[in-house]
């Protein structure tokens, strides 16, 4: 079996006969929920675990176990913020690389309340069926108005959330987002080694996690609702092109008819985008998490996807691209950090802005000025 995260196995095969979780009743990280309930740590050792500094050693191991304990206190460490934990992330992260690549990644979007954390706990629990192993991930801007959703989520996925075959780690504390965001892709990957077959990435499609969270997943799933007033429903414009399917959810009671005459509007519009991945349209179903009608759809679609699109290798193609976008996006991102963290940038920056808004001083010659002092050179900005 190939082991990187560039190349998988069949959806069909999987890793479903991979090794036990460990189920010790709840993950390190203070953010984790790996069962409904809190309940205590039975064994000396995994007291220990959850007290004790982890080698990198302890990490990679426990991680490759499937020790929920291990998975959540690795992903507290990569979250963190703190400088000197980033080395040791990092060295975990290069370490557990040939054991990543072996899930799907689904990415679910869709406008706040539209129901992606209970279409995933039903979607997810039907994967279960299926001997899969699931986990799910929540990049959640609302909750940085809201201060988390995590006890809705905790509600939501009643189900999956006191799963041995599932992990559900939730949105990330408020204010962090942006910073927190940038790791789900790390994260994915520790969810992998740790022998998770399908990773579930939600994301509100609102915001800027879409696209970043679209630049890591091998499907995009868009869920809208049927006659919700306006066409595009709040959702960003771009959001429907990158969509490889779309499920107008909440389809039972009243809502039914609704919902097929929606999936008739969105084919047809949907027939006129230029397919992503090749001679695949992507199209529209109609789905309801309450009732469960639909759901199985949802999953053959994804499944004919996903053994189409790894047999003609265009997966493998789109996670190689997608590796070489996160390796500029990271060097980008870190570049600017250094740069607009420098305290000696810091204090021109202001100054300097208000001269480009009065007009003194060209933006060009502004930024060079910047640049240069910076980088201790010449800067041409032409
Ligand atoms: N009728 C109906 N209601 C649903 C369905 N799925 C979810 N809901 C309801 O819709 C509401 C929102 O569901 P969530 O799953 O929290 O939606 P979400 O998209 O995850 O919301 P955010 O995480 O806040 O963006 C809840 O009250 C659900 O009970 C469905 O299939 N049918
Ligand atoms: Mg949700």
């Amino acid at each position: 079996m190939a082991k990187n995260s560039d190349t998988q196995d069949s959806f069909e095969e999987g890793f479903g006969g991979g090794e036990p979780a460990e189920t010790t009743g709840r993950s390190g990280g203070s953010m984790s929920i790996s069962r409904g309930v809190e309940q205590p740590t039975n064994t000396a050792a995994s007291y220990l675990r959850k007290k004790r500094t982890l080698t990198v050693d302890e990490h990679v191991e426990g991680i490759r176990a499937g020790d929920r304990v291990i998975l959540g206190r690795t992903i507290t460490l990569i979250e963190s913020s703190l400088p000197e934990h980033h080395a040791k992330a990092l060295e975990i992260v290069e370490r557990i690389m040939p054991d990543t690549g072996n899930a799907v990644r689904i990415g679910i979007t869709g406008v706040p309340g539209v129901g992606k954390s209970t279409f995933i706990e039903s979607f997810g629990q039907h994967a279960i069926a299926q001997g899969r192993r699931v986990a799910v991930l929540a990049i959640d801007p609302s909750s940085e108005i809201s201060g988390g959703s995590i006890m809705g989520d905790k509600t939501r996925m009643e189900k999956l959330s006191g799963s041995d075959a599932a992990f559900i780690r939730p949105s990330p504390s408020a204010g962090s987002l942006g910073g927190v965001a940038r790791k789900t892709r790390e994260v994915m990957l520790l969810c992998e080694a740790a022998g998770y077959d399908i990773v579930f990435i939600e994301t509100v499609g609102v915001g800027q996690s879409e696209t970043m969270v679209h630049g890591m997943v091998d499907f995009f799933l868009l869920l809208m609702l049927a006659g919700a007033g306006d066409e595009m429903q709040g959702i960003k414009k771009g959001i429907i092109e990158l969509a490889d399917a779309m499920v107008i959810h909440k389809a039972d009671g009243d809502n039914v008819h609704r919902a097929m005459k929606a999936k008739e509007e969105f084919s047809g519009a949907l027939h006129y985008l230029r397919p992503q991945a090749p001679g695949w349209t992507p199209p529209v179903l109609t789905a309801s998490s309450l009732t469960g009608e639909g759901i199985t759809d949802v999953w053959e679609t994804m499944t004919e996807f996903h053994d189409t699109m790894t047999a003609n290798g265009y997966i493998a193609a789109r996670r190689r691209k997608q590796a070489v976008n996160w390796l500029h996006e990271t060097i980008q991102h870190s570049l600017r950090e250094r740069f607009l963290s420098d305290p000696s940038t810091a204090e021109r920056l202001p100054l300097l802005e208000r001269e480009v808004q009065e007009g003194t001083t060209p933006p060009l010659a502004a930024a060079a000025t910047l640049l240069k002092n910076f980088f201790d050179e010449e800067i041409d900005m032409f």
